[in-house]
């Protein structure tokens, strides 16, 4: 795996059950070999360590220098953002509300539009028209005891739901009758991913679980399919097909299928020009919470530029949380949690009162971690009722004028980042992050890492339904485009760089407003930076 960012140190480490100091990772990052220093680092750390610390670094880097097992490769990069290419695919373009050429720091390199201040206007909006439905919002339905069962019944879920989404699709049997079949039958078989390794002469083997139990399936290294075995997730479902080896204990893969969005997927529009500003990680209470970008957006709102925007929807990281990272409260602007949900709550009055607000809760919130998590509790929906907001769980779908709109924090985004080839899944282009989960068709199908999961009776992070549009935030980077027609949005942030960001490179794209137009699903990108 590439490891030239500090952020992907930081993704390595977390997905083993590690934090780190800043200070750490930026000596990591320096390393000769970041990756096999961070070998060393994590072989040497006591059993009961939880955190990386400078100290575990420079002994693994002593250890290294002075001992014969050098590790070979290149020099690491610093790590710079990159932003060249377009990120739209070709199917969505950054228009610009201001009649200026706009772009995105993910398009062209050029700034968006600065908005100026326009007089105020009434937005004209008849209630009538609007629309707006809520799918898959649990809170208030979990059942979860965090025991054994309940994970037993959510990977039960998760198999049922996906797999009948391929089970039409190939001849399939049961691993446990997989293996009393005669040796050079073709079969096929529909699971979840229990475990990739890499064989000593360079094949995959892959393990499948159903309900019956688990199968082997061999990659050949020559197959083409070997590309594809880089973008598997552990506990993601899929098929497999392929011919039985003639002792019939393992399979040749011929072919995958993923669960997947069909090509031919059509989304469904807006029956009249209206739109949608889909923003997130506004960070309230931090130090770099951006309130003169904030103020300029919610003045913009006001004005007839922005009169078709009668939907906000926030997809998580409302404030800055307390005790979220190690070394938080040094930047804290406001300390004490329920204030920071008041100062939300003030920013929100800033935003027209007729526009309709959805949200839903991120890692930075005070609702539980492990998702799937429940909107906020009654106590913090009284703190922020000023504007009457739709609260609603992460993930949650919010159907608008007819347009479905799958919002989910996007924790899991760091895995797929830190686990998946660079060309795939990277922080400058956090769509195509989003296109894995889309392929997927689950939020955060790898369990035990970054995402913590809450087990409950139902998978609640299956995508059942194909969205018309993925929203998601948290990696505080801009970008957007269409995978299979449908419209993948990672939204920016409200907080300028912060030192744990500087110190690992992360160069957030602040005081950004995509806003999408419900009839077409172009979207406009709107600089308030
Ligand atoms: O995280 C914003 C992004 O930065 C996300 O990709 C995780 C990463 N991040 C930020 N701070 C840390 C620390 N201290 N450790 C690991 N990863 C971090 P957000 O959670 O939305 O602030
Ligand atoms: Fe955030
Ligand atoms: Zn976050």
């Amino acid at each position: 795996m590439p490891l030239e960012a500090p952020a992907r140190i930081v993704s390595e480490l977390t997905s083993r059950g590690y934090n780190a100091e800043r200070e750490a990772v930026t000596r990591l990052a320096s390393a000769n070999n970041p990756q096999a220093t961070l070998e060393r680092v994590v072989e040497e750390l006591p059993d009961d360590a939880l955190v990386v610390r400078t100290e575990h670094v420079e002994s693994a880097l002593e250890a290294i220098e002075s001992g014969t097992d050098v590790p070979n490769g290149s020099p690491s990069h610093p790590a710079v953002d990159e932003r060249e290419s377009a990120p739209a695919d070709g199917s969505n373009t950054f228009v610009s509300t201001g009649g200026e050429t706009a772009g995105s720091p993910a398009a062209d390199g050029t700034d968006p539009v600065e908005t100026k201040g326009v007089e105020s206007i009434e937005r004209s909006v008849d209630p009538e028209l609007r629309s707006l439905e809520i799918d898959g919002d649990m809170t208030g339905e979990s059942t979860g005891t965090g025991e054994y069962e309940d994970f037993v019944s959510v990977f039960r879920d998760r198999l049922e739901r996906l797999g009948s989404k391929l089970r039409g699709r190939v001849n399939h049997r049961p691993a446990s009758a997989i293996e009393n079949m005669a040796g050079g039958s073709e079969v096929a078989m529909v699971g979840l991913v229990n475990d990739i390794r890499s064989t000593a002469s360079g094949h995959w083997l892959i393990e499948l679980e159903d309900a019956t139990g688990t199968f082997p399936w061999l990659v050949m290294k020559d197959r083409e399919y070997v590309d594809l075995v880089d973008q598997l997730l552990c506990d993601e479902v899929l098929a497999m097909q392929g011919t039985l080896a003639d002792d019939s204990g393992i399979a040749f893969v011929d072919s995958m299928y993923f669960p997947d969005v069909p090509r031919t997927h059509e989304p469904s529009t807006a029956d009249r020009h209206v739109q949608a500003a889909l923003i997130s990680d506004v960070h309230v209470g931090s130090q770099e919470f951006m309130a003169e970008a904030w103020n300029r957006f919610t003045d913009w709102l006001h004005t007839k530029q922005a009169q078709h925007v009668e939907y906000l929807l926030i997809a998580g990281d409302m404030v800055e949380g307390v005790g979220v990272y190690p070394d938080q409260d040094e930047e804290l602007d406001i300390v004490d949690i329920y204030e920071q949900y008041e100062a939300f709550n003030e920013r929100l009055k800033q935003v027209p009162g007729d526009l309709e607000i959805v949200m839903i809760p991120g890692n930075h919130d005070a609702v539980r971690l492990a998702e799937p998590q429940p909107g906020f509790d009654e106590e913090l929906r009284e703190i922020m009722s000023a504007h009457d907001p739709r609260i609603v769980s992460n993930p949650s779908t919010v159907t608008i004028e007819g347009v479905s709109v799958l919002m989910y924090h996007g924790v899991s985004l760091d895995e797929v980042i830190a686990e998946l080839p660079e060309e795939k899944a990277n922080y400058d282009e956090p769509h195509k992050a989003m296109y894995q989960l889309l392929k997927k068709r689950h939020v955060a199908p790898q369990f035990g890492g970054h995402t913590r999961l809450a087990p409950e009776e139902q998978d609640y992070l299956v995508m059942e339904d194909v969205p018309d549009i993925f929203h998601t935030g948290h990696v505080h980077k801009l970008g957007f485009g269409k995978y299979h027609n449908v419209l993948a949005i990672n939204s920016g942030c409200w907080q300028a760089q912060t030192d744990f960001q500087k110190s690992v490179n992360i160069d957030p794209d602040a005081g950004y407003a995509p806003i999408v137009d419900l009839d077409t699903l172009d979207v406009t990108v709107q600089k308030f930076s």
